[in-house]
């Protein structure tokens, strides 16, 4: 009998805090202070949404376990890096990450540059000092990935095209464009690398499974948005009500809260049919529902 979703994503969201642990330089370790800060950005801290992805695509596409924790642990280590960087003076300039301060407050700019800088080299050693795929070549095809989905074309692209957005009357394409490269590309790595732990998959698995990261993906940063304008900042871990105080177009300032609240369970519907072939989508198709769903 297979788990319940609860039973399923503790235990594998303290699988991954164990592999994370592993994997970060030890406090005792020179330069102590930074690693010190890499421990407090990763650690304790977060809902690892991404490795779940990594792990249910894994487990759609019959993966070694001992695989997936990596290419999960290295996606959700860029994802650490990204919001260090997200949080700083020079961008979105906040206090409150993950119910913590944030990591420039608690260590200073300096460190928090460094911090990124060194989180994001950690995720591509782990990619290449771990055997991952069924061939070296797929292994370089998958460093790649996560390298495309997190540059300039990825997640930074995405992040700068945010930044040049503040008090912008973008159109919903243009929004759309925005978080598919901002949040979206992430989390396409974090279900395509899980499913290039497994068996090979035939054209129509991939197209589908990455219709379901774009729709996952998209409701994921649909529902963001609908929490920053609804939830508690004591629910959240990070400050609410901060895209309206920046001017920041959102799936809310474009669509309206109803709306919005459509969009989302559309996307979670299309998510869901994305996988439909699969015969083992279970956990994908529970994550749709826990990224819809989520109230933090
Ligand atoms: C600095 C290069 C660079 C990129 C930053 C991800 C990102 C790009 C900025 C974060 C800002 C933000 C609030 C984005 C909206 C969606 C999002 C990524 C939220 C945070 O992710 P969660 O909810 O966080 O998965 P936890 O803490 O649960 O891991």
């Amino acid at each position: 009998m297979t788990s319940d979703f609860l039973t399923w994503s503790t235990a594998l969201q303290a699988r991954t805090e164990i592999v994370l642990e592993q994997h970060l330089p030890a406090l005792a370790s020179a330069p102590q202070t930074l690693h010190q800060a890499m421990r407090y950005a990763v650690l304790e801290g977060g809902k690892r949404v991404r490795p779940l992805l990594a792990f249910a695509a894994g487990e759609a596409c019959h993966a070694d376990p001992a695989q997936v924790e990596i290419v999960a642990c290295a996606v959700e280590l860029i994802h650490a890096y990204s919001l260090v960087h997200d949080d700083m003076p020079c961008m979105d300039d906040d206090v409150l990450r993950r119910g913590k301060p944030t990591c420039h407050v608690e260590f200073g700019e300096a460190t928090a540059l460094l911090v990124g800088d060194s989180l994001q080299s950690l995720a591509f050693e782990l990619l290449s000092s771990n055997p991952l795929g069924k061939t070296p070549a797929q292994q370089i095809a998958m460093i790649k990935l996560l390298a495309q989905a997190s540059g300039s074309r990825g997640m930074a692209g995405g992040q700068a095209i945010d930044l040049a957005s503040v008090g912008v009357a973008l159109t919903l394409p243009e929004l759309e464009f925005m978080h598919i490269h901002k949040t979206g590309a992430l989390i396409r790595a974090a279900v395509l690398l899980g499913a290039y732990c497994g068996e090979p998959l035939s054209e129509q698995q991939h197209a589908g499974l990455d219709r379901y990261a774009k729709c996952a993906g998209l409701a994921f940063q649909v529902v963001d948005d609908i929490l920053d304008a609804e939830a508690p900042t004591a629910t959240l871990g990070k400050t609410a009500g901060k895209d309206a105080e920046h001017n920041k177009p959102t799936y809310v300032s474009l669509m309206g809260i109803t709306e919005a609240k459509a969009f989302a369970r559309e996307l979670h519907r299309d998510a869901l049919d994305a996988v439909d072939g699969f015969d083992h989508g279970q956990r994908l198709r529970e994550l749709a529902d826990f990224i819809v769903q989520r109230s933090f």
